[in-house]
């Protein structure tokens, strides 16, 4: 009988460059199964995505969401269409895949890191004398991002559109809890949490309360709270709002370099539901089948994805690859290099076979 551990992983390269990065995540993955043995991963790739759309007038079919259901992971390349409004493709496609059936993922893992080799914007030096190492945590299925919201008056000049922001005590507490455990696994077991609820008379002033009690859970975590995101030397893991973490991981990328090599895992800590990995950055159409795609993002999630399979061994060769590729000059356009999605995607592959 063989003893070979089979994980069955979803694929959807979706629009623009994602089909780019997701090819090239695929060829990491298949490389780092090749060299280190003992799993394979089963791929099945589905063509959701604003081309469907564009055919059919939806980017999914039928019963979408319990066929991805049926797999142990979803690796996800991007959404994003210049003739489809984003409200649009994100509603369709990422969205429901993030609330998958019963609001599942509900953690969003957001890291940034300087490497070596990468020259970022900004210097801010950790306390301990590194560069910027981050851990962003975004809650993935409330704030402004729960779909609850109207318009009326429509056309008149006096339309009105509201966005509401949904807090629940359970959706908070199960991320929060979330964040506490991942802050106390760090050495230096810090963790900020996003607020600003002295402008507010409810969702966030309840996010604040569930805080104040789950950190009694955690006396060892030495938890802060700001309102404004002023000190990035003294941040390590932060926790936030969906749509303040979305902004602020944006940002994050930026300082570490480029958002081509943020990655993202949208997690279900439950593991009832297969959790979905993917780069942060979108479809970026003007480069699109340019061979111009960062394809660290995709690379450094794929990494992620192994690590969520229990293939800790696969996941550090592929993330030990790709930060020697960098330290070795070997990057993109957007981090001030010369080399292409292909060429920088081979020395990745090359260094996982050493
Ligand atoms: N690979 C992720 C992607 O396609 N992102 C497009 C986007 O705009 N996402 C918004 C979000 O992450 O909430």
């Amino acid at each position: 009988m063989s003893s070979t551990r089979i994980h069955k992983v979803a694929v959807i390269p979706g629009d623009g460059i994602g089909i780019e990065v997701t090819a090239a995540a695929i060829e990491a993955l298949k490389t780092v199964q090749a060299k280190v043995g003992g799993f394979e991963l089963v791929f099945t790739e589905y063509n959701y995505g604003s081309r469907l759309y564009k055919e059919t007038g939806s980017y999914t079919p039928k019963d979408w969401l319990d066929t991805l259901s049926r797999h142990d992971a979803i690796f996800f390349g991007a959404v994003g269409d210049p003739d489809v409004p984003d409200h649009i493709s994100l509603w369709q496609l990422i969205l429901p895949m993030r609330y998958m059936l019963d609001f599942f993922q509900y953690v969003n893992v957001r890291p940034s890191i300087v490497f070596e080799g990468i020259d970022p914007p900004t210097r801010c030096a950790t306390p301990a004398g590194g560069e910027l190492d981050w851990v962003m945590l975004r809650e993935n299925t409330e704030g402004e991002y729960a779909g609850q919201g109207g318009r009326s008056h429509v056309g008149h000049p006096h339309e009105v559109a509201t966005e509401v922001a949904i807090f629940s005590r359970i959706g908070i507490e199960r991320f929060l809890r979330f964040a506490f455990e991942t802050a106390q696994n760090r050495p230096r077991k810090l963790l900020t949490v996003v607020t600003k609820s002295n402008a507010q008379r409810y969702g966030l002033v309840l996010w604040d309360e569930v805080a104040a009690e789950v950190a009694k859970d955690f006396p060892d975590v030495d938890a802060m709270t700001v309102r404004m995101v002023s000190k990035p030397q003294t941040l390590d893991v932060i926790a936030a709002t969906n749509l303040h973490a979305d902004i602020l991981s944006d940002l994050a990328a930026a300082l570490s370099g480029s958002i081509g090599i943020a990655p993202s895992s949208n997690l279900d800590p439950t593991r009832k539901a297969p959790s979905l990995f993917e780069p942060v950055h979108g479809a970026a159409f003007d480069i699109m089948g340019k061979d111009l795609a960062n394809p660290v993002a995709a690379i450094w999630s794929a990494s992620e994805m192994l690590r969520w399979l229990g293939e800790d061994r696969a996941a550090d060769l592929v993330y030990e690859a790709m930060k020697s590729s960098l330290r070795a000059g070997k990057k993109t356009r957007d981090l001030g290099g010369t080399l292409s999605t292909t060429e920088a995607t081979k020395a990745i592959c090359d260094l996982i076979q050493e």
